[in-house]
């Protein structure tokens, strides 16, 4: 017999995308710089001296980018907003034109029958909140950040009742701020950019309240790409090992968050230096959630080992499957990193806010992006995802990433995520052959 990997009544299938990605028009109707706008202008920071300025024009081409959506079959979209277009100093005066673009596209959405679900920051901090207060490294920042969720829900929260605060706090903290990979660019000490994470931790908190008092039948979560090592073989003493493992390596975001405490020698062991924090602190990151979003996209294995962990990571052979990232392909860690989110929080519901790869997705004579490998790379995740929910895994949804290809941080438009092909002289997009396959599933509720 064939298997069918038919989904639970009700799984909500979509795809996402983020502001700076995707909507270019970066200095119309008033939108403030933010830290990328800067960071894209640091020589040898991005690939080709790429920007956002452009992209793939989403602001002026939303109305036929839903069509488009509306034509697939998709029923559920993930975007985020533009803080310094709603803000363009981030805080203080409001800019309406910004706001009314998001509510021209939400509009634009519940017509199409597309149910929205907006991420409040997904890193393109207005660069005024940098200067003024060297962003995310100041405590206030909580509070502003609450201030401009504030805003957004009290304009946006009549129609939109799905909510993201924050995506992936690792991208602009770590990345950011240690290693001078993404905006704003630095070299701090660990317990510096600890302190970061802390307080966009914090900012997350404050922002689930105010969303909570805003928006009636809100749905409220963090968005976060949380690390997910699991067993190089299904055997003791890995498997022990691995969800140790998985344990300790969550000890900066998702436990703390859950549990209102940090496990300080797992913390130190993995990212140094403790931040300081207070017990009201920890009361308010821990706020209540509606569901936790898992951002996922590979994780070597680790194995038992004889050192102070009782683990390490496995080094993965360079013929080993992986993307045009350089990822490598593990659909393995993902049925995992849901079966310890299900183990450690089976109360929480988890959807899949992101999960796709890059690939090669050149243009065939044709006139047909045959993009097969990102098919496998679908099949094989959306399958562990099953795997999963028939062992009892509390996932609820999946959102593609992405719906179009566009512009993949320091990698500029090298790198192509979309189940949409964007051509950037023209804008025009067309629809890879697994846009047409994630049309299918999503008509059929099943994995074929
Ligand atoms: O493009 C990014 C996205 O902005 C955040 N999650 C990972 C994606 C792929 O790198």
């Amino acid at each position: 017999m064939i298997q069918e990997y038919k989904f639970p009544e009700g799984f909500i299938w979509g795809s996402a995308t983020a502001s700076y990605q995707i909507e270019g028009a970066w200095q119309e109707d008033g939108r403030g710089e933010c830290t990328w706008d800067r960071f894209c202008r640091r020589p040898g920071k991005v690939v080709g001296g790429d920007t956002g300025n452009v992209a793939c024009d989403h602001y002026h081409l939303y109305k036929d980018d839903v069509a488009l959506m509306k034509s697939m079959g998709l029923k559920h979209y993930r975007f985020s907003i533009a803080w310094p277009r709603i803000l363009p100093e981030g805080e203080g005066q409001i800019n309406q034109k910004g706001l009314d673009f998001y509510k021209n596209l939400v509009d634009e959405l519940l017509n199409a029958g597309i149910e929205p679900l907006a991420t409040l920051f997904h890193w393109d901090l207005p660069q005024a909140l940098q200067d003024k207060y060297q962003g995310w490294k100041d405590r206030r920042m909580a509070q502003v950040f609450a201030d401009y969720s504030d805003v957004v829900s009290r304009s946006l929260g009549d129609r939109v009742k799905k909510w993201a605060t924050i995506n992936e706090i690792m991208c602009f903290t770590t990345l950011a701020h240690k290693l001078d990979m993404h905006a704003p660019g630095g070299r701090e000490s660990d317990k510096i950019t600890n302190q970061t994470a802390h307080h966009a931790l914090l900012g997350h908190g404050m922002a689930t309240q105010v969303l909570r008092r805003n928006v009636q039948d809100s749905f409220i979560g963090l968005v976060d790409n949380n690390e997910a090592p699991w067993p190089v073989l299904n055997t003791e003493p890995h498997l022990r090992a691995a969800r140790k493992a998985w344990k300790e390596r969550n000890s900066q975001r998702l436990f703390p968050m859950m549990t209102g405490e940090y496990d300080e020698e797992s913390y130190v062991r993995h990212y140094g230096e403790m931040p300081e924090t207070t017990a009201e602190d920890m009361k308010i990151i821990s706020t209540p959630l509606d569901y936790f979003g898992i951002n996922f996209y590979n994780c070597p294995p680790v194995q038992a080992a004889d050192n102070e962990a009782g683990y390490e990571t496995v080094d993965l052979p360079a013929a080993y499957p992986r993307t045009a990232m350089g990822w490598p392909i593990t659909p393995d860690a993902l049925y995992w990193n849901l079966k310890y989110m299900t183990e450690f929080f089976p109360d929480l519901p988890v959807y899949i806010t992101e999960n796709g790869m890059a690939a090669d997705d050149s243009m065939s004579e044709d006139g047909t992006v045959k993009d097969y490998d990102r098919i496998e790379y679908l099949r094989t995740h959306l399958r562990a995802c099953h795997r999963a929910i028939e062992e009892g895994a509390n996932l609820k949804g999946y959102y593609l990433w992405s719906l179009m290809d566009n512009f993949e941080w320091a990698f500029g438009y090298s790198k192509r995520f979309g189940m949409i092909r964007v051509d950037y002289d023209t804008q025009k997009r067309t629809i890879k052959e697994s846009g047409k396959y994630y049309s299918r599933v999503m008509a059929e509720n099943r994995v074929f």
